[in-house]
């Protein structure tokens, strides 16, 4: 067995139609660790069947679902994609090379949306005001809060992330840049999903994100 140089974490709750197509373009040398977040349909079936390595996580939420992937590598380096196919593991390399260079200890992918589709206006509006209220926070230039990224798994687990909803990927740079680590964002392409929308294409989730971001951004200012 070849030992993985890099583990891809992909939090997945019921994307059995898209699953296929982002376990085909894993990079080489990448290991896929699919955490099950309680899918009702063949999800975890078709990842084991691609080979990866499934995690089951019962506890609902994308935070949940991404840490116990965190916990369950065993690679030096750790990166996290979306399991819906609006990214490609493929552009997981790039940020790789940043963190192996030593260029980044914290490397985003910043979404760059291939169509109109690809991101809702509603999504964006929410997601620019964040990044607004993160820059003011940290200092750090940063335009998204994406969920592609890469960094040692020894750092991030040292960052105790505690946040289990859909705060997770901003505790991180919130704590990562507090920390004193090198944060860098590169560009990254952002395609519409396979399946259906359950957090941003929704406005009850993209609201439910709202909150969750606001209260991190609330309790870092005091
Ligand atoms: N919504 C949601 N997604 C989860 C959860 N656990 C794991 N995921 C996965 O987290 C990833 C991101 O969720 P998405 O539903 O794509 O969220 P989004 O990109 O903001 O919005 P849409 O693509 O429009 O649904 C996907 O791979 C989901 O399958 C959870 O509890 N809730
Ligand atoms: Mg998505």
């Amino acid at each position: 067995m070849t030992i993985a140089l890099v583990d891809i974490v992909l939090p997945c709750l019921n994307e059995e139609g898209a699953l296929p197509w982002v376990l085909a373009r894993l990079p080489d040398g990448y290991r896929a660790i699919v955490v099950d977040n309680g899918s009702t349909d063949r999800s975890a079936q078709i990842a084991e069947a691609a080979g990866a390595l499934v995690v089951r996580e019962p506890r609902r939420g994308f935070g949940a679902a991404a840490h116990a992937g965190l916990l369950a590598a065993t690679a030096p380096i750790v990166t996290f994609c979306d399991a819906d196919a609006s990214m490609d593991p493929q552009d997981l390399v790039p940020l790789v090379a940043l963190v192996e260079s030593g260029t980044a200890d914290l490397a985003l992918g910043r979404r760059r949306p291939t169509t109109g589709k690809a991101w809702p206006v509603h999504a964006r509006f929410a997601n620019f005001a964040l990044a607004w209220l993160m820059r003011r926070a940290t200092g750090v230039p940063l335009h998204d809060l994406g969920p592609m990224r890469a960094a040692h798994r020894d750092a991030l687990l040292a960052l105790n992330l505690t946040d289990r909803r859909s705060g997770y990927p901003l505790e991180m740079v919130l704590k990562a840049s507090r920390a004193g680590w090198t944060i860098v964002e590169k560009t990254t392409p952002y395609s519409p999903r396979i399946g259906r929308s359950k957090v941003t294409g929704t406005i009850r989730g993209t609201i439910v994100a709202i909150t969750d971001m606001s209260r991190l951004l609330r309790a870092k200012s005091q």
